[in-house]
């Protein structure tokens, strides 16, 4: 279920090997060199396909060679470490989860979603921000007349992807299987959305935005987008809702946006749009590519798994539920003999909301602890939370994690199945052997 019918990565290393790393991985942040793929990774995909692979037509588009993974020449991403890659066209790669540690979380951490084709490196000097529609006048702002205009601001900022957690969707919903690691927490410096429209001075008309980037799409059709979404007025206008153009103090990193993108924290990733060129005020709600049909929406009502719901009864995702991962330890981690006590710790998040409460349980839910939870540095930041565990006997454990918010939502033991295969905020569990 995860065949593409694109063509895959074995067929066009065989073509071209270097023009196939340009393509998918387009040039490095510095713009100098071409292929995100490393020196060793290229020489190795040169020697697999130098081996031959004799079934390469039936190869799967999306797939990364398997014997990469037992590789030091293994897929890697300029500037990420460690990151898992779903998908090479478009290039999608999670965090694992035991790498999201970080209170803050590291560039070569942070997750990338693609829908399309990345544009090519270009001088941050040189872009452009339009503003225009519902506006009293139109503007046309460099990356400079942001810094001087508006106040610049620094927010540790969630951003998670509607479809983070799909992988645990049965029936199985078609899109990029992401685990846990579709989420991250960096600090963004940029100026408030707010400000800007501000100075482009709002019509009453104006009721929503739509966002637009510098990114192709896979057809490759001119005048096709992969991605035009946009959000309410109100969400513009919360002073968290940045239009960034530094991530974790230094220029954005090309797979997350450079030079400029937007932040709108707490809601679907896609509401944030990279590579931004142009802000289209709206006075109807936004019908960009995936802003129609069943993308990123759920059903109104609870549905059974599998269920067929007809396009007029889904709602377009707003802010995300409420969610908690483990960070430390690793599941599947064994104590050694003697040691029973452990501390465990990870981080929480609640969309628009802050989290009020993280409980853990080792007995499979019957009895819960009171973790602590940090307040965060600043609203929309997820939030650390930490406990220290004693295990009675040896044995196997599960650690559950269960955060709650502030209107006392938690998250729930099952996926709430929806036919996308968003929204999944079921606890967290690691396994844990007690020697
Ligand atoms: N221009 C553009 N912006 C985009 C996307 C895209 O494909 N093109 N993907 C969106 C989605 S679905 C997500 S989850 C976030 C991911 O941001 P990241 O890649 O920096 O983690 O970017 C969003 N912004
Ligand atoms: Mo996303």
């Amino acid at each position: 279920m995860r065949l593409k019918q694109e063509r895959g990565l074995c067929e066009r290393y065989a073509a071209d090997p270097e023009q196939a790393d340009a393509e998918i991985f387009g040039r490095r942040v510095d713009g100098t060199r071409r292929g995100f793929l490393k020196r060793s990774g290229l020489a190795f995909m040169g020697a697999l396909l130098g081996a031959g692979i004799p079934f390469w037509r039936n190869y799967p588009g999306g797939l990364i060679p398997a014997a990469f993974a037992e590789s030091d020449a293994a897929f890697v991403i300029d500037g990420k470490n460690g990151l898992r890659v779903l998908n090479d066209r478009p290039l999608n790669a999670e965090t694992p989860v035991h790498f999201l540690d970080d209170d803050v979380t590291p560039t070569s951490r942070h997750f990338i979603r693609n829908n399309g084709i990345p544009p090519a490196y270009a001088d941050p000097a040189a872009w452009r921000l339009t503003v225009d529609g519902e506006v009293e006048r139109a503007l046309e702002l460099s990356i400079d007349d942001l810094r001087r205009r508006f106040e610049v601001v620094k927010l540790q900022l969630q951003l998670e992807c509607g479809g983070n957690g799909r992988a645990a969707f049965n029936p199985p919903a078609r899109g990029n299987q992401w685990s846990l690691g579709a989420i991250g927490n960096a600090q963004w410096t940029g100026v408030r959305y707010r400000d800007v429209l501000q100075a482009a001075g709002l019509k009453p008309t104006a009721v929503y935005t739509g966002h637009y980037g510098a990114d192709s799409h896979l057809s490759g059709q001119a005048g096709k987008l992969p991605l035009s979404r946009g959000v309410p007025l109100h969400k513009a206008l919360d002073p968290h809702t940045l239009i960034a153009f530094e991530m974790n103090g230094e220029p954005i990193h090309q797979m997350n946006g450079a030079p400029l993108r937007v932040v709108a924290p707490g809601w679907p990733g896609s509401c944030s749009q990279k590579w931004l060129t142009r802000i289209w005020v709206r006075d109807q709600v936004h019908d960009g590519a995936k802003m129609t049909g069943t993308s990123y929406r759920v059903p109104k009502y609870p549905v059974a798994p599998g269920q067929t719901v007809p396009e007029e009864d889904f709602r377009i995702i707003e802010s995300m539920p409420v969610k908690s991962i483990i960070s430390s330890p690793k599941n599947g981690i064994l104590l050694p003999a003697g040691q029973r006590n452990l501390t465990v710790h990870g981080h929480a998040w609640a969309g628009d909301l802050a989290v009020s409460a993280m409980h853990l349980s080792i007995d499979f839910g019957r009895t819960w602890l009171n973790a602590r939870v940090d307040a965060p540095p600043n609203k929309y930041s997820w939030q650390a939370w930490s406990a220290g565990l004693n295990f009675p006997l040896a044995g196997y454990y599960e650690v559950w994690a269960r955060a709650t918010d502030e209107n006392g939502q938690m998250q729930p033991f099952a996926i709430a199945w929806n036919p996308k295969g968003y929204l999944n905020n079921a606890m967290h569990r690691i396994a844990v052997r007690v020697s």
